[in-house]
């Protein structure tokens, strides 16, 4: 039986891949993985302690906090300043950037943008939830980094991953050399190598949206709901639906499986739902490398010039056939700009 590649191990293997590396990506990436087995740990006991349920308390995006989700913030920020490679957090949690100012970080090179706990409003059903971060390179040369850091776009990113906490919890990343996914192990505590290269088919029959905001949707979009749903055998249609309400299960099933997950504009959401910096950014390296694609509807969602920390923005991503015809779709039926 081939022996256990731990994350540790694989980012040290990996680091040859970067000539120039002085190991500083390779610690950021083994910090994030500490954090996120600390988080898991209090995901997979919620329920048995007082940590479910609301916060009481608002984020930036005007939404409840669960009191997870601010414990994985705490988590993550907390990793990220002791490991001392990281010098801004941008995070779903705080209106602000986060930057970080020790002794140890005072030469950090790198950002992490990242959503602490996507999907938190599921925890208390024991539903999948996930950590979604991307890794930028700070631009400025001295002082301390600034929001102009922080606001670059996806093409700029240096790494990106998730961590989904579901019937098993699996990190998967990418550094711009393919995507590859470890499963934690709790026996012995590490995250291990499961799934080397990563690829998402380039079609399938899984569309993941809320149909629910159908009547809202964009007419592209519609008529893209009925294509997925008309009987078509030549092209394995009727498609399945499935959507779980937590990105980055979705998007997980998707690339595993193929199929396409959306968030449109909408009513309540007329720029999208979703995050640039720390939830599309990163789901689009992560898909683009993996062979699929990633678009809001027109535009290659890496292409998209950040504006402001916390913008919004539709999403189309997965399979890269599935895409494109949704894409089509929007195409044909946006109003004449
Ligand atoms: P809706 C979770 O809040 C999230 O950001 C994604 O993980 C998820 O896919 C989406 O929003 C769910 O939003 O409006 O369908 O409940």
């Amino acid at each position: 039986m081939k022996g256990i590649k731990t994350l540790g191990q694989f980012i040290i293997e990996k680091q040859a891949d970067f000539p120039y590396a002085k190991g500083e990506l390779s610690r950021l990436l083994r910090d994030i993985g500490i954090a996120a087995k600390i988080v898991n740990r209090e995901v997979n006991k919620a329920g048995l302690v007082d940590i479910l349920g609301e916060a009481g308390t608002i984020n930036i995006q005007g939404e409840g906090q669960q009191m997870l989700d601010i414990f994985a913030n705490t988590q993550f920020i907390a990793a990220l300043t002791s490991g001392g490679e990281c010098c801004i957090v941008a995070t779903e949690e705080e209106e602000e950037f986060v930057p970080i100012d020790s002794p140890v970080s005072k030469n950090a090179k790198y950002i992490v943008c990242i959503d602490p706990l996507d999907g938190s409003s599921n925890i208390d059903v024991n539903v999948a939830v996930g950590t979604v971060f991307s890794i930028l390179r700070r631009k400025s040369v001295e002082g301390m980094a600034t929001l102009q850091d922080v606001l670059q776009k996806g093409t700029e990113q240096v790494a990106a991953g998730y961590v989904i906490y579901g019937s098993s919890t699996m990190m998967v990343y990418t550094t711009g050399k393919g995507v590859n996914g470890f499963t934690l192990d709790p026996s012995i505590g590490e995250f291990c190598l499961s799934h080397p290269d990563m690829k998402v088919p380039q079609d399938g029959k899984i569309y993941s949206i809320n149909e629910g905001n159908y009547v809202h949707f964009p007419e592209g979009v519609k008529k893209y709901l009925k294509y997925c749903q008309v009987e078509d055998t030549a092209t394995n249609r009727p498609y399945t639906s499935r959507y779980i309400g937590s990105m980055v299960a979705d998007i997980h099933r998707n690339l595993i499986k193929g199929g396409i997950y959306m968030y449109p504009t909408t009513a309540s959401s007329p720029k999208g739902k979703l995050r640039l910096l720390y939830e599309c950014n990163p789901m689009a390296f992560i898909i683009e490398q993996a062979g699929g694609i990633a678009s809001d509807g027109l535009n290659r969602i890496m292409d998209i010039e950040p504006e402001e920390l916390h913008q919004r923005g539709a999403i189309f991503i997965g399979s890269e056939k599935m895409v494109r015809i949704a894409e089509q779709f929007m195409a044909d039926y946006s109003p004449v700009q």
